[in-house]
């Protein structure tokens, strides 16, 4: 059913696009815009939304196809839509530089309906000579038609996560499987992941591979071995699967080998081959002949001499040397609060009310709203009025949660011109100030860095926000120079953020690495645009620990009174 104002946004928003390249009337299209930026401009969620239909904004026939959705799930106009225009051109909407308009222009001047024939058009001159196209974006679309549909070699974790959820749900319903475990690349938390593997333990190899062959995304089975099934899936990505069978007692050690790195297990072997033994996936072959096995992971380490090496961290070997001096990690159970999080009072999907339900259902202790300032007006940012009313709002709704400290704060732009989206007047009012990039991701590292500088000299500003702006596979960062932003920091005591979200991850474990031997304070936050958003937060403990981070790095595993303390002064 229909949870959450998005998904109406989304649909409007949809219905807007399809009659674009329909070459609607603009009047009828700009009504389905103007009804999705009405309800996103209005504050409450869903939920608190009795009277969504007489919204200004709404009219007669946006309010039928909005209450139809509301009451079925279901849109017949834009299955419709859908029948009325060629199938082909949809997936072109999301080739860089071409939008709804564009595209439109394209299919009724020249008769694009699908990737080949915009190729062939492009080819032939027929774009470039259209009134609005140039040489240039003509390059720009063939780019991005290239980029469309071929098959990436590695995908960024984030993609790969709802694959997994998806399989592990599945083979959590195989009853001849005693337990599975993640391994390879997705196991240590690489930023792509070129494919999934995984450890599963049975007693009867045959039952569980036939069960294996029988999951329903297969499109191809490339070994239906004795113990190891390979398939590909085809789901929201094409990915394939690497599935070994193994036997109870060599679950651990299968385990450690397909977890790898592949530098890691080469690294552990000398350290076995130095003491006269032998690793192999089915256990670990002493000089007598005997072949020990482990019943964790923790034991397999303890038999070399070693510290458990958490899977985040098996990277080229050298990790077994440091761990004998380091291996107090932070984890997501030290997390006490998050300090980033948005509701609709800017682009967040869920009301202040729910925004903290949701964080006290964590476990919080103190918990930021911190929505987008007046500059985002994409994100309806808040200007200087709006913020000091959510503001007051915000300490109302606290008072009536005494288990949770809820502050105030601000997600503040810094401006191209490095400048503030806020004077200190005005900061000066909030708890806690984020100040964050998202515009002029093209500027000069030396603009870029005159705008961090700023942000983090201002006496208000205690966080730079997602530093790099980086979107993994999809977004180069933009030209920071992190280790001088590092010194920026610790001079100015500005936190950074490991921005939690699985797309973002800013900060890389070398970047992390970095800020703990500079003394800089991270902040572990998820950004959350929705409450299910809360939950990056197990990802971001796992991405601080690739950085060797202890919990003493990490600002919000601050008690509740010292995280008050820390709020009084920068
Ligand atoms: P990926 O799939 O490229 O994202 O990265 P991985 O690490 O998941 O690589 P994958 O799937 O080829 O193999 C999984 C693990 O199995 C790997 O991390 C270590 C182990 N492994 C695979 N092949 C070898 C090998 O030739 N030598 C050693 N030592 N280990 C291997
Ligand atoms: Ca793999
Ligand atoms: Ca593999
Ligand atoms: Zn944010």
């Amino acid at each position: 059913m229909v949870k959450s104002k998005k998904e109406i946004i989304h649909l409007l928003e949809e219905i807007a696009t399809y009659m674009e390249l329909k070459d609607e009337n603009p009047f009828k299209i700009s009504a389905f815009k103007k009804a999705a930026q009405s309800i996103e401009n209005d504050q409450r969620s869903l939920a608190e939304m009795d009277d969504i239909l007489s919204l200004k904004g709404i009219g007669k026939t946006t309010g039928q196809i909005i209450q139809h959705f509301l009451q079925t799930g279901k849109s017949p106009e834009l299955d419709q839509l859908k029948k009325e225009v060629p199938a082909g051109l949809i997936p072109l909407l999301d080739v860089q530089g071409l939008g709804g308009k564009k595209l439109a222009r394209l299919y009724h001047e020249l008769g694009v309906i699908d990737r080949e024939t915009l190729l062939r058009e492009a080819q032939n001159g027929h774009i470039e000579a259209l009134k609005g196209f140039g040489e240039k974006s003509v390059q720009k679309i063939m780019e991005g038609v290239k980029e469309l549909g071929t098959r990436p070699d590695r995908y960024p974790i984030d993609d790969v996560l709802p694959v997994a959820e998806e399989i592990e749900e599945y083979l959590a319903s195989i009853r001849e499987i005693k337990q599975f475990h993640r391994a390879g690349s997705l196991r240590r938390l690489r930023e792509t992941v070129r494919d999934l593997d995984y450890v599963i333990e049975a007693e009867h190899a045959d039952q569980v591979r036939a069960s294996l062959l029988q999951l329903p995304l297969i499109s191809e089975v490339t070994n239906a071995g004795d113990t190891k099934v390979s398939i590909e899936v085809n789901t929201s990505i094409q990915i394939a699967i690497d599935f070994r069978i193994v036997k109870p007692d060599k679950f651990i050690t299968a385990l450690h080998h397909f977890t790898g790195s592949k530098d890691h297990n080469i690294r552990m072997r000398q350290i076995a081959k130095d003491q006269g033994e032998k690793i192999s996936e089915y256990g670990v072959l002493e000089a007598n002949g005997h072949t020990l096995t482990f019943s964790s992971e923790e034991a397999f380490f303890k038999h070399f001499k070693l510290p458990f090496i958490p899977a985040e961290l098996r990277l080229d070997g050298t990790e077994i040397e440091k761990i004998k001096t380091k291996h107090d990690f932070v984890s997501v159970a030290d997390i006490r609060g998050d300090l980033h999080m948005h509701t609709t009072w800017s682009d967040g999907a869920y009301s202040i009310q729910e925004m903290i339900e949701a964080c006290i259902k964590k476990g919080y202790e103190y918990m930021v709203i911190t929505d987008h300032g007046k500059f985002l007006r994409v994100a309806n940012g808040l200007n200087e009025k709006r913020l000091l009313e959510q503001n007051q709002e915000i300490k109302k709704a606290a008072a009536n949660y005494p288990e949770i400290d809820v502050y105030a704060g601000v997600e503040m732009d810094i401006l191209t011109d490095a400048t503030l989206d806020f004077s200190d007047e005005v900061l000066q009012q909030l708890d806690f100030v984020i100040a964050s990039i998202h515009s002029g991701f093209s500027q000069t590292e030396q603009e870029i860095m005159k705008r961090l500088e700023t942000a983090c000299s201002n006496p208000y500003v205690r966080l730079i926000a997602h530093p790099t702006g980086r979107i993994i596979g999809k977004r180069e960062p933009y030209k920071v120079r992190v280790k001088e932003l590092i010194k920026m920091a610790k001079e100015t005591h500005t936190a950074l953020e490991l921005n939690a979200n699985p797309k973002r991850l800013d900060l890389n474990a070398e970047h992390l690495q970095m800020a703990q031997e500079s003394g800089v304070k991270l902040a572990i936050n998820t950004d959350a645009h929705d409450t299910t958003h809360l939950d990056f937060m197990d990802i971001g403990a796992r991405v601080a620990v690739k950085g060797w981070l202890s919990k003493s790095d990490i600002i919000n595993t601050m008690t509740r009174k010292d995280f008050k303390q820390f709020l009084k002064k920068k």
